[in-house]
C-alpha cells in the first residue's frame, strides 16, 4: 500500500474496523473508503457490486461481520451463519472480479476444534468437532478462510486471512445479552459499584480459560500482514497468554474498585474450555502485542466512564 492507495475498510464502525481506520490514518493513508451499514448492506450482492464498480478499491480489509458473545452466538444461530456467509462471499467475490491487489479477511479463534491441543496451531483447523455454542459463526468464518484460500489457488488472488483471539477495546458492544465477557464484566462491576450492590453475577463456572488482545494491537498486526505477508496459510493473532474467567473477573473488579462478592451462575454456558493461540508465526514476521491486559482494561474503562455510557450495539 502507498499513502494514496484506495483502501476499503469493510466494517469501519465496528471495534476491529475502527481500529484499522485509526492505524491507517495515523500513518497518513489518505484514500480510505468506508460505508456505514445504513449506506451499504454488505449482505446484498448488487449493492456490493456497485460499491466496487464505483470506488475501485485496490486494498480491502474485510472486518465487517456479525459478532457477539457466547449467548448471542447461541441464540441468533441463523443470523450469525447467514449474515457472515453473505458478507464474506459478496466482498471476496467482488474483490476478485475487480482485481483488488490484496485483501485481508478477519476470522476468529473459534474456528478451531473445541478440544484441540493447546496452544492452537494454525494446522489444527478442521481436525475435530467445533464448540456447539458458536458452531454457526465458526462455520461461517471457516468458509471465509476457504474462500480466501480457493480464490488464491484458482485465480491467483493475493488474499490472506488473520485469526484474532478474543478482542477488546474502543467501540465494543456493552449490551449484556449480546456482548463478550470483558465488556460485560466492566459494565456489571461498574454498575454494582455505583449502586452498592452486594454481588456480581458471572456466567458459567469461571474456570474456562481465555486470551484477550487489545484491538489496537490487532490493527498493527493487520497492517503488517497487508504490507509484508503473502502466504496462503492464515495467521493466529494473540498474546499467547490466557487466564481463567474468574481471574479476569478479579482483575476487572480491582480496576473498577468494587468491593462486593462474585457469584457464578452455572445455568449459563461455559463454552469452550480453553482456546490459547500459538502465535509463533506472526511473531516470526515481526509483530508482538504492546498493550498488557491490565493496562488495556484500565484504558478502556477510563474511556467508557469518561463517556459516561456503555454503548449497546444492535
Ligand atoms: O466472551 P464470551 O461471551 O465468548 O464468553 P467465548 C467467554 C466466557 O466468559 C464464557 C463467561 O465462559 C462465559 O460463560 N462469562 C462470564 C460471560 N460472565 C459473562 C458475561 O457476563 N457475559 C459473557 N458474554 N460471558 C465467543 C464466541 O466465545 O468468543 C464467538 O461465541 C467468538 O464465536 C468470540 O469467537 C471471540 O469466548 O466463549
Amino acid at each position: 500500500m502507498n499513502k494514496d492507495s484506495r483502501i476499503f475498510v469493510a466494517g469501519h464502525r465496528g471495534m476491529v474496523g475502527s481500529a484499522i481506520v485509526r492505524a491507517l490514518e495515523e500513518r497518513g493513508y489518505k484514500h480510505l473508503i468506508t460505508r456505514t451499514s445504513a449506506q451499504l448492506d454488505l449482505r446484498d450482492q448488487p449493492q456490493v457490486k456497485e460499491l466496487f464498480e464505483k470506488e475501485r478499491p485496490e486494498f480491502v480489509f474485510l472486518a465487517a461481520a456479525k459478532v457477539g458473545g457466547i449467548m448471542a452466538n447461541n441464540t441468533f444461530r441463523a443470523d450469525f451463519l447467514y449474515d457472515n456467509l453473505m458478507i464474506e462471499a459478496n466482498v471476496i467475490h467482488q474483490a476478485y472480479l475487480h482485481k483488488v491487489k490484496k485483501l485481508l479477511f478477519l476470522g476468529s479463534s473459534c474456528i478451531y476444534p473445541k478440544l484441540a491441543p493447546q496452544p492452537l496451531k494454525e494446522e489444527y483447523l478442521l481436525t475435530g468437532e467445533l464448540e456447539q455454542t458458536n458452531e454457526p459463526y465458526a462455520i461461517a468464518k471457516i468458509t471465509g478462510i476457504k474462500l480466501v484460500e480457493s480464490y488464491r489457488r484458482q485465480y491467483g488472488c493475493n488474499f490472506i486471512s488473520a485469526m484474532p483471539t478474543n478482542l477488546y477495546g474502543p467501540n465494543d458492544n456493552y449490551d449484556l445479552n449480546k456482548s463478550h465477557v470483558l465488556p460485560a464484566l466492566l459494565r456489571k462491576f461498574h454498575t454494582a459499584k455505583a449502586e452498592s450492590l452486594p454481588e456480581v453475577q458471572i456466567w458459567g463456572t469461571g474456570t474456562p480459560l481465555r486470551e484477550f488482545l487489545h484491538v489496537d494491537d490487532l490493527a498493527e498486526a493487520c497492517l503488517l500482514m497487508m504490507d509484508s505477508y503473502d502466504e496462503e496459510l492464515f495467521l493466529n493473532i494473540g498474546t499467547g497468554q490466557d487466564l481463567s474467567i474468574k481471574d479476569l473477573a478479579e482483575m476487572i473488579k480491582d480496576i473498577v474498585g468494587y468491593e462486593g462478592q462474585l457469584r457464578f451462575d452455572t445455568t449459563k454456558p461455559d463454552g469452550t474450555p480453553r482456546k490459547l493461540m500459538d502465535v509463533s508465526k506472526i511473531k516470526a514476521i515481526g509483530w508482538s502485542p504492546r498493550i498488557s491486559l491490565s493496562d488495556g482494561i484500565k484504558k478502556v474503562y477510563e474511556e467508557e466512564v469518561r463517556h459516561a455510557v456503555f454503548v449497546e450495539q444492535p
